[in-house]
């Protein structure tokens, strides 16, 4: 019995030696030291003993069920630390690593070059104004001073929705709601940027969509004076402290007189080069002093009003800012040429 015992000892020993994994080791447990396995078995059958040889055996039996239970222990501690050990070398994360880049958009150019010019005018006390663009022949035509009829309207070819209604051609019709908006005897201090649209056919140059940022001021001994005074101020501000304005006459049906504004050519100082046609100027906006018709369909006198307009096209503004050369660029929207222009 004892041989028997020793040799039981010597497997149990060597079978958790070999053990790779807790099941393996579990199953061991089972089968040596279980109420079925053969120590168990052989204790049940001390009972045909003699009286000395009980103690000795038993001893023996509890030594080696003791030494079973302790390497199972011992090696299930070790797998255990061992598969804590792979885990956590698996699971190590390094926080040295660089971070995956997040792409952050920015503000389209169109979009920064309107907030710009907004922004200049504001500190001159000007209020930004917005309406529909989808616009009444009355507002976009009639109110200022183009009657039906009128050659400058089929200068301009539209995008008629109905007889009536159409894509407004440019944002005045703002100008003339708010004007009329009130009682005739308020003055008027306001820009209105936003879309308009021409039946034009899409080039470098033409966009049937693209944006316009209007001015008008009204008030009593408003004077063309005070309209050289404004654009020029905008024109520094906008292009550099050293450039120049000069106004030419022009026509337009809403104004009288009309103007249009020229700034002195950067690339060359006024010298004449190719960028200003060798000129000297650039042209930038048009202007002029509202028209009698247009102040007395919106309910002022103007034998005791009158006002300026000024009227330019942002996307112009920003090529010749930027040196571009197709104004498609604004709205084909290739994220190459919009990226040039972000500041993050
Ligand atoms: C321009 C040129 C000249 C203009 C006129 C008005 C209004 F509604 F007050 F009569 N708004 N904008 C105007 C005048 C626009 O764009 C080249």
């Amino acid at each position: 019995m004892k041989e028997r015992l020793l040799e039981l000892k010597e497997e149990a020993l060597r079978k958790v030696e070999e053990a790779e994994d807790t099941k393996s080791l579990q199953d061991i447990r089972v089968s040596y030291l279980g109420k079925k396995g053969p120590i168990t078995e052989m204790l049940r059958g001390m009972g045909k003993l003699s009286a000395e040889e009980r103690p000795v055996i038993g001893q023996l039996a509890n030594d080696v069920r003791e030494e079973i239970a302790n390497a199972l222990d011992a090696k299930m501690k070790k797998l255990e630390d061992i598969a804590l050990e792979r885990r956590m070398a698996e699971e190590t994360i390094d926080v040295t690593l660089p971070g995956r880049p997040v792409e952050v958009g920015g503000p389209h150019l169109l979009t920064s070059i309107l907030e710009e010019i907004e922004d200049l005018f504001i500190g001159m006390g000007f209020e930004i104004k917005e309406g529909p663009e989808v616009e009444t022949d009355y507002y976009n035509f009639e109110a200022l001073n183009l009657p039906k009829g009128h050659p400058a309207r089929d200068m301009q070819d539209s995008f008629y929705i109905t007889e009536e209604l159409l894509l407004r051609t440019h944002t005045s019709p703002v100008q003339a709601r708010t004007m009329g908006a009130k009682d005739g005897s308020e003055p008027v201090k306001m820009i209105c940027p936003g879309k308009v649209y021409r039946r034009d056919t899409d080039d470098a140059t033409h966009s049937h969509q693209f944006t316009q940022v209007e001015g008008l001021l009204v008030d009593e001994n408003v004077r063309m004076s005070d309209l050289k005074g404004v654009l020029n101020k905008f024109a520094k501000q906008m292009f550099g402290s050293d450039r120049e304005i000069r106004l030419r006459p022009s026509f337009f049906p809403f104004t009288e007189p009309s103007v249009e504004m020229d700034i002195s050519c950067k690339m060359c100082n006024g010298a004449g080069c190719s960028v200003c046609k060798g000129t000297g100027w650039i042209e930038i906006l048009g202007a002029g002093m509202v028209h009698p018709n247009v102040l007395r369909m919106a309910g002022y006198d103007p034998e005791t009003y009158s006002g300026f307009a000024f009227g330019m096209g942002p996307e112009r503004i920003a090529m010749l800012k930027y040196g571009i050369d197709d104004i498609r660029h604004f709205y084909t929207n290739d994220i190459r040429f919009l990226k040039q222009y972000h500041k993050v």
